[in-house]
């Protein structure tokens, strides 16, 4: 099994980019001539989901020879619109910026506390969504590659010790030994030239973070990515197409990113065994009496008008759309009586992996620039801090024009949990989860930067994130848990209570990580694929 970029991965990638220039949502081949059922469609293996535990299931069923169907509920981003871009700029959101929506809600609202970011847009199946339950916001990519499409790139793995708490059933010499160098492998993940950091106007809002990190006697790190730190030298020389450097992140990135349709997905596609369908939601799941299982799947138009009510039958099923997605599923279907014996722990250990968003203003002298990369680079790493342990990623503001503002994600330990519940009323999971639980994550971020500010006698912005808080508690990019390894399934991500049901994606991670998660959750899809695809059960 070679994890690097193959020909077979590249022509994966051309037939996705032909299905889209068709227009067409089925994507690959049918090539199993398996005896299968009659009564519905049928495909011996069901990845529900294009994030990336479903891109890790996909590849490995299909290197596996397993025929495989992808069903995702968004669209394949490779068509250009009118403009001859893929994805819209941050600054000027249409509606390909957001899911159905009216309006944008950007995670930052304001700024000089005046409502100048947000956008009237027209409703359409747009790459970022924004879940709001009552007391948390929680932002998903939807499409073909998921929150890889939408997301900042950052691909930092999580303290060892920190891992092994989280995970206490999981062997950490094979994940550090084995699957996280396999995901970094397939996912495309690179570092900064140092040099280039220290010299580029760039980053030069980062430096100057660095610089109040180390005056306050603080560790700084350098995050890798998967943006192509390659292509972003290149922007910044004007010698390749801008988009990092062009603003482009959260409504997704025309160019230099590696989301998981141009790695992974590409090699599913590429291995002939595996279609992607877009527009196809999953909403039901039950068991086929002659083994299996049997979906209902919702089609839809790009007005969100359901098309076609389907079944789907399938032998063995792949769950990963992601946290809210794969958590809803299992618990309308627990909760409806269609699989009475999952576990009671589904829909339990949620956390947002203890974000917390906020901001500093700097002195007039502290110049940040005009020109700033979308893709965060350098974290403050103070997670050894017993007493308060923080990882605080710089995260850049780019709105063209000198601000002053030093600007972070804080990832904090916060111990609160939320859980799911099954609403009959909208047949949906609503996620409880109160305002006061970030109180521990607030408190947290404050201690690191209350110190900052202190040694750097600056202060905090108050005008970014709406009520007059110098603190974003009320939405997450990072939803964590609902299916618990090890809780809600088996230490592999079999569902408990049933055999060929499986969860690959962040759901499995309960609540908390100490660092961004997509790394983690493709190096743990990577470890149970490989002890499923031996041992399906
Ligand atoms: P995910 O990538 O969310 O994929 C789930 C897929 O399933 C989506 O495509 C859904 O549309 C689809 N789906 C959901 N329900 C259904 C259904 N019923 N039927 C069919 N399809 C369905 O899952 N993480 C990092 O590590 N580094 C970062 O820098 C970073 N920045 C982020 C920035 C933003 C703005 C956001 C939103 C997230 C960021 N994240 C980051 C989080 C990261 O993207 C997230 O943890 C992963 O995408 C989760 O991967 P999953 O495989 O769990």
């Amino acid at each position: 099994m070679t994890p690097n970029l193959t020909r077979r991965h590249m022509l994966g990638l051309g037939a996705l980019s032909t299905a889209a220039a068709l227009g067409f949502t089925r994507i690959g081949a049918a090539s199993a001539a398996a005896v299968e059922p009659a009564a519905v469609p049928y495909a011996p293996a069901v990845v529900v989901g294009s994030g990336y535990g479903s891109a890790v299931a996909a590849l490995r069923l299909g290197q596996a020879g397993v025929r495989t169907v992808v069903l995702e509920m968004g669209r394949l981003w490779d068509t250009p619109g009118p403009d001859g871009k893929v994805f819209p700029s941050t600054s000027a959101p249409d509606h390909r910026s957001m899911w159905f929506r009216t309006r944008t809600e950007a995670p930052l609202a304001q700024f000089l506390w005046l409502d100048v970011v947000n956008r009237d847009i027209s409703p359409y199946p747009g790459v970022l969504d924004r879940v709001n339950f009552g007391g948390m916001s929680v932002y998903v990519g939807r499409g073909v590659g998921g929150g890889s499409l939408v997301n900042g790139g950052m691909a930092p793995t999580p303290r060892r010790s920190y891992f092994t708490e989280v995970f206490p059933g999981v062997d950490a010499d094979e994940m550090y030994g084995t699957y996280y160098p396999r995901a970094r492998a397939m996912l495309g993940v690179n570092d900064i030239d140092p040099a280039w950091f220290e010299s580029t106007e760039w980053y030069r809002f980062a430096r100057i973070s660095r610089r109040h990190a180390h005056n306050t006697g603080l560790k700084t790190v350098f995050v890798p990515n998967v943006y192509d730190f390659g292509h972003m030298k290149r922007e910044a020389a004007g010698t390749a197409p801008r988009s990092a450097l062009a603003g482009e992140v959260i409504y997704g990135n025309n160019h230099g990113k590696k989301s998981v349709d141009k790695t992974y997905l590409a090699a599913a596609v590429g291995t002939g065994n595996v279609t992607i369908e877009t527009m196809q939601r999953v909403v039901g799941v039950r068991p086929d009496p002659a083994g299996g299982y049997v979906l209902t799947v919702l089609t839809s138009d790009v007005t969100g008008k359901v098309t076609q009510v389907r079944e789907l039958g399938c032998r063995q099923l792949f769950l990963g759309a992601g946290s809210l997605g794969t958590t809803e599923i299992l618990l309308r279907a627990r909760e409806t009586g269609t699989l009475p014996a999952l576990s009671d722990r589904v829909g339990l250990g949620w956390g947002p992996n203890g974000n917390v968003m906020t901001a500093r203003a700097n002195h007039l002298w502290d110049t940040v620039g005009a020109h700033q990369a979308t893709m965060p680079a350098l974290g403050i790493d103070d997670w050894d801090n017993a007493a308060n342990p923080v990882f605080a990623e710089i995260a850049p503001l780019p709105m063209g024009l000198e601000h002053w503002i030093s600007m972070y994600l804080a990832i904090t330990r916060n111990p609160e949990r939320g859980h799911f519940t099954y609403d009959a009323a909208t047949d949906s999971a609503r996620l409880n989860w109160r305002r006061e639980q970030n109180t521990p994550a607030v408190n947290a971020a404050k201690n690191l930067f209350d110190r900052i500010n202190r040694r750097n006698f600056t202060i905090y912005r108050y005008d970014l994130f709406g009520g007059n808080r110098a603190f974003a508690d009320d939405f997450t990019y990072h939803p964590l848990g609902g299916c618990v390894l090890g809780e809600a399934t088996d230490a592999y991500g079999r569902a408990k209570g049933y055999q060929g049901l499986y969860v690959v994606d962040g759901s499995l991670v309960p609540g908390s990580l100490g660092v961004n998660p997509f790394l983690t959750i493709t190096a743990l899809a990577e470890r149970n694929m490989a002890r499923i695809l031996a041992d399906p059960r």
